[in-house]
């Protein structure tokens, strides 16, 4: 399998993180996002979202959004597991995973503060509004994880919403967020990082790492 992402893409780290922990050996294909790699018409036709990551299988068929790949990888390589055994515990930890993959990632990503910046908005304005959504976001998943005992975010072992919120943490650091607000959160990301498949995945160990 080719998995098309580029090391600081936080969507592109939760399924690297997804593969290390099932094991499985994919090779990278970098496409570098600020010098509009993504879209390239080759990509392009890969992904018409112009988006990365995407997980290229070996028959030729193209998975996109990251959510959707971790689940397909879980469903078809099932351990260790990334989602818990009943049906109301997944929907918590689907909950969790979304508040960051659909509310808060995709509202400071690089095309939304690229046109903020078209719009005339200076660069501490910008990196404000990062900011703003990224303690918005980790805020709630701070209540949604303090439902449940740890170290992880639900529980004894890492699920989904690990793989979101490790990325995350990395997001708004990067946008200076005082992440010591969020001690619940920060006892999720130490047990994550206990683990090599967490650690291994981090941007700055990949190899288009700049
Ligand atoms: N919901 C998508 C988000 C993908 C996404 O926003 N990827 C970012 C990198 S983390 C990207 O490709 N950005 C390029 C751009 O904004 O032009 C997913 O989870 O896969």
């Amino acid at each position: 399998m080719k998995l098309h992402g580029y090391f600081r893409s936080s969507a592109a780290w939760r399924v690297r993180i997804a593969l290390n922990l099932k094991g499985l050996s994919v090779t990278h294909v970098s496409h570098h996002l600020r010098h509009g790699g993504q879209r390239a018409p080759d990509y392009l036709a890969l992904n018409p979202q112009g988006l990365v990551p995407a997980l290229e299988l070996d028959d030729g068929s193209i998975l996109t959004q990251s959510l959707a790949i971790i689940e397909w990888l879980d469903e078809t390589h099932p351990q260790p597991p990334l989602l818990p055994a009943t049906p109301l515990e997944r929907a918590g930890v689907r909950a969790f995973a979304q508040a960051i993959a659909c509310d808060t990632h995709p509202v400071q990503n690089l095309k939304v503060l690229n046109r903020l910046r078209e719009l005339g908005h200076g660069s501490d304005e910008v990196l404000a509004w990062a900011a703003s959504v990224n303690v918005d976001g980790l805020s709630a998943c701070k209540q949604l994880a303090a439902k449940t005992a740890g170290p992880f975010c639900f529980g004894e072992a890492p699920t989904l919403a690990d793989l979101c919120l490790v990325p995350q943490l990395g997001n708004a650091r990067r946008f200076k967020v005082d992440v010591a607000q969020f001690p619940r959160l920060l006892e999720a990301e130490a047990a994550a990082l206990a683990l090599p498949a967490f650690r291994d995945a981090a941007p700055e160990r990949q190899p288009d790492a700049e």
